[in-house]
């Protein structure tokens, strides 16, 4: 099994990104499945190119996108992506589209297809604190899932794909009072559960 894991770069006056820091961090195989790292840039449109681009040259099982989402408590694997950019702040070249669909012909919304209640329930089972989100925002985190789930939809290709918020790092906290944070070793932990698990569903399946 082959798994593109995609992580972002820092983004909104952020100097460090805690999802481009656990990517550097991940085994390059866990559980025998083959780990194709992927930074991308926090900007609308190129992050989706960037993907759908490396989805082409290694032909992954599976595409597990990591971002940051800061000011929640623990690791959150993400339900749902909508077809809805919404931005609150400018993505890394100035783009701010403010209620705009990311594709005129698309559903509504997509769900997540990565066994998103095992990856948490792992992840709880070792003693971190991870939850099913929702919401994946209107930033560029929601349009990388919605545009990648919408490009395998579209080529009917046999990929789980979702993706996974990461909590602020303590090291980004220093001037956010009372924001929850968790540390690195534990993300990197949570990481290789959640995808521990997703290849484990792969195996079963196959
Ligand atoms: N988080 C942002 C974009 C990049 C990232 O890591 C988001 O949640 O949309």
């Amino acid at each position: 099994m082959r798994i593109l894991v995609t992580a972002f770069d820092p983004f909104g006056g952020e100097t460090r990104n805690p999802a481009q820091e656990v990517l550097a961090k991940l085994p390059r195989v866990i559980e025998g499945a083959e780990i194709i790292p992927l930074v991308v840039p926090a900007v609308f449109g190129e992050v989706v190119d960037r993907a759908v681009d490396a989805i082409r040259a290694h032909r992954p099982d599976a595409v597990v996108c990591l971002g940051q989402a800061g000011g929640r408590r623990g690791i959150t694997v993400e339900r749902v992506a909508i077809n809805w950019m919404d931005a609150g702040i400018p993505d890394n070249i100035g783009q701010q589209p403010v209620d705009e669909p990311i594709a005129q012909d698309g559903p509504a919304a997509y769900f997540a297809t990565l066994p998103v209640r095992a990856m948490v329930s792992t992840m709880r089972d070792a003693g971190l604190s991870a939850g099913i989100s929702l919401s994946a925002g209107a930033f560029v985190c929601n349009h990388l899932m919605y545009g990648v789930l919408h490009y395998l939809e579209r080529e009917q290709l046999p990929v789980h794909a979702g993706f996974i918020h990461l909590p602020y790092l303590p090291e980004q906290a220093g001037d956010k009072a009372g924001v929850p944070t968790m540390p690195l070793d534990d993300m990197v932990r949570g990481l290789v559960t959640a995808l521990t698990a997703l290849v484990a569903a792969h195996t079963n399946t196959n």
